[in-house]
């Protein structure tokens, strides 16, 4: 049986949503500790509990020389002026790189080097494509106000790792200042608030 590269099979382009049954959702309660506003973020909590992403897994095979891709559909919102965004995590296999490209929306990664702690901010809109090397950490953001939607495509074998961005976040954030996207550094995240 041939793999299933049909994306219509998981997204419906006319709408921006996933298909899939086999959806992973990601709610605001999932992401504690990852917002530097951590007052905005219990008072949203206490108000409501929003879907911020969905991510369909496809996995077609286990094999060595396997691709496995995910489409993630984030959606639009702020907690405080940070956007809404993934989790974000390195890959358990440290040496698989990632290629996102972006179908829909306004958006950008934000890419850490593990080692160096180096940090960059690249856009992710439709058409765009963003090469996330190996050892490196990646967090997606919705910067505009429509779901962003894109691809991941990485190694059958790479794994996520979720647990070295719980227990220090990425080193930068992403706020919306000036009505653009700027990457500061955590500490400085005064000027966020
Ligand atoms: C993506 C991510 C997706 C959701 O498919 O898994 O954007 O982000 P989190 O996994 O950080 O919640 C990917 O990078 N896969 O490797
Ligand atoms: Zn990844």
């Amino acid at each position: 049986m041939l793999p299933p590269f049909d994306l219509t099979q998981y997204y419906n382009a006319a709408t921006g949503e996933l298909t899939s049954g086999k959806c992973v959702e990601r709610r605001l309660s999932d992401l504690k500790g990852c917002f530097a506003d951590a007052s905005a973020f219990e008072a949203r909590l206490a108000a409501e509990n929003p879907l911020l992403y969905a991510v369909a897994a496809v996995e077609p095979g286990q094999g060595e020389g396997d691709l496995h891709y995910g489409i993630g559909v984030l959606y639009p919102g702020k907690i405080g002026n940070e956007y809404f965004m993934t989790k974000g995590h390195l890959h358990a296999w440290r040496p698989a790189a990632e290629v996102y490209i972006g179908l829909r929306g306004q958006g950008v990664m934000l890419l850490e080097d593990e080692s160096t702690g180096d940090s960059r901010m690249e856009p992710l809109t439709s058409n765009s494509i963003i090469y996330v090397p190996g050892h490196t950490a990646h967090r997606t953001m919705n910067t505009g106000n429509e779901p962003l939607v894109y691809i991941g495509v990485y190694p059958a074998k790479a794994g996520h790792d979720y647990q070295a961005i719980a227990e220090k976040n990425f080193r930068h954030i992403v706020i919306e200042k000036s009505g653009k996207p700027t990457l500061l550094p955590r500490m400085n995240r005064s000027e966020s608030l």
